[in-house]
């Protein structure tokens, strides 16, 4: 079981040449900016504010490690972000590859996807990349808040056609109400009891 209370800030890499081996196996939040990866990371935590989060796209630009004994929590910087420079873009792509060609311990990804919008060709590359490296993922779609039931079955379905290719468990969640939270936390814990 893991402590949340007991997750503190670690460390940030802002480029791929400062990137260190894995310490400890790592579960990774990935997805585009403003997809809310932090705001779900601070719900999973019961933190307010223990991982930075903002309504300006692009909040996060470094690789942001949280942790405790057993595990290490990954808050990746978002893509797809359109007024990053290319400089900027270029090194954040150089991280990433780094990252995930690293040799690391990673044992879970969760692929964030915005419910309301269709999956981006960088989410698929994502995806594809994991099935690819056979890293497990499971793919979260955010924000269901800003959806009634009715809509939230609709996109559902669109959804399940959009990614059929892709043999993923799937979760619906909102920072705002929580709902996903348990389920979230669940997958984590069995992924930690299984290390
Ligand atoms: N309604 C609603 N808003 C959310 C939810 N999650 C995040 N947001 C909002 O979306 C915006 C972006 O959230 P972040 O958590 O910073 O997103 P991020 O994926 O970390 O973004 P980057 O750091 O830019 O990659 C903020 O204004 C959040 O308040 C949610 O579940 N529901
Ligand atoms: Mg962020």
């Amino acid at each position: 079981m893991i402590h949340y209370q007991d997750i503190e800030y670690k460390y940030s890499y802002g480029t791929a040449a400062q990137l260190q081996p894995s310490e400890l196996p790592e579960i990774v939040f990935s997805g585009r900016s403003n997809v809310g990866k932090s705001s779900l990371m601070n719900k999973i935590f019961q933190r307010k504010n223990l991982v930075r989060v903002s309504s300006t796209p692009g909040k996060t630009i470094t690789i942001n490690f949280f942790g405790c004994e057993q595990v290490n929590f990954v808050d990746l910087p978002g893509y797809g972000y359109a007024k990053r420079s290319a400089a900027e873009i270029k090194r954040w792509g150089d991280m990433i590859e780094a990252f995930f060609a690293g040799n690391r311990k990673i044992v879970l990804v969760f692929q964030l996807i915005d419910v309301r919008r269709k999956a981006s060709g960088e989410d698929l590359q994502m995806l594809d990349y994991l099935t690819q490296k056979h890293i497990p993922f499971v793919i979260v779609f955010t924000k269901c808040d800003k959806l009634n039931k009715t809509q939230t079955l609709q996109r559902m379905e669109e959804i399940s056609q959009e990614l059929k290719d892709y043999d993923a468990e799937a979760i619906l969640f909102s920072a705002l109400s929580g709902q996903g939270t348990e389920e979230i936390r669940e997958k984590i814990d069995e992924v930690v009891e299984a290390l």
